[in-house]
């Protein structure tokens, strides 16, 4: 039987993407998209849409409810570079968002819950090259706190409650159909659309800022096959790491060079450059691909090409 599926945030830049997918997957009708606001009018208009706020309790409670909702996917958060200008308010939703689903599971209103972490719980002191599932957790972001202190509440309400929460580590995630809002990995979106509209681009990163990165059709699948693998495989209640590829913004300019020769870009480093490089260079997920048998697909090569094709469609139509 198929799921019966809300997921919050699903204006956001994962939350549209992956509303499409599990759509496809369990029919339109099966699968509920919900935002504070309706910031995003394709995802409005593309199915089954309600308003829920995901830091009150009731207002999820009600649209669980009323579409007898099984599966809860949680996608709505505020991101490390927003985060830092407003500290309270990313502790209150990316914590209280996480607290009412995690409780309505432990109350049986729903099964199963898949909630994002990121690469940002780890900070300076956590080893950069290839990092361990398992090591130094010291985040220097509030964003980072929220994820560090959410995956333990994950893992506690399997361990006390049997929850069946499932979570992955994200990397920065590349898109051409939502834009990211608010994260320091932001630059490796906006570079595309601005080598496409301007053919140049200002970098907020140094060009030697190596992180962790991921072409969104990877992300929404590690996302699909977490949740749809068995219970017995899911080893890890805190959260996966989950890697793909790593690279700089000087890499992903010459990459996008290879197609637009005259591409030009400068860097002026800000208040984003102290987050990433706190955050590691690249990512040990050997336990994922272990556990759930994870794999990814796209290269920075595939991703540039798929990157500007898409978008060079997207502004001739605009
Ligand atoms: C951010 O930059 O804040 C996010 C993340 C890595 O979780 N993209």
């Amino acid at each position: 039987m198929n799921p019966k599926i809300l997921i919050i945030g699903a204006c956001g830049q994962i939350g549209s993407e992956l509303t499409y997918k599990l759509r496809s997957l369990y029919g339109d009708k099966n699968v509920i998209a919900s935002d504070i606001s309706y910031t995003n009018l394709d995802i409005v208009n593309s199915g089954i849409f309600e308003i829920v706020d995901a830091q009150d309790y009731e207002s999820v409670k009600v649209c669980v409810e009323k579409y007898r909702i099984d599966t809860v996917y949680l996608m709505a958060a505020m991101l490390s570079a927003t985060g830092e200008k407003y500290p309270m308010q990313a502790w209150d939703l990316n914590m209280n968002s996480l607290f009412h689903v995690l409780n309505l599971a432990k109350a049986k209103f729903i099964k199963k819950v898949f909630w994002p972490s990121s690469i940002a719980i780890f900070g300076s002191t956590t080893p950069k090259d290839n990092t361990p599932q398992y090591t130094i957790v010291e985040p220097s972001t509030v964003y980072g706190i929220t994820k560090q202190t959410g995956e333990r509440w994950c893992e506690y309400y399997h361990k006390k409650y049997a929850v069946d929460v499932r979570s992955l580590r994200y990397p920065g995630i590349i898109s051409w159909k939502t834009l990211p809002g608010g994260g320091t990995t932001d630059y490796a979106v906006d570079i595309y659309h601005k080598a496409v509209t301007e053919k140049k681009y200002e970098c907020f990163l140094k060009e030697d800022t190596e992180l962790p990165m991921m072409f969104m059709d990877d992300a929404i699948k590690a996302t699909v096959d977490i949740m749809s693998s068995d219970k017995a495989d899911i080893k890890i209640r805190s959260s996966y790491n989950l890697s793909a590829i790593s690279f700089t913004p000087k890499d992903v300019a010459q990459s996008i060079k290879a197609f637009i020769p005259d591409f030009e870009i400068t860097y002026k480093p800000d208040s984003r450059q102290e987050i990433a490089d706190s955050w590691p260079k690249s990512i040990d997920d050997s336990q994922a691909r272990q556990d759930w048998n994870w794999k990814h697909k796209f290269s920075l090569e595939d991703i540039t090409k798929e990157m500007l094709m898409q978008l060079n469609e997207k502004y001739k139509e605009s």
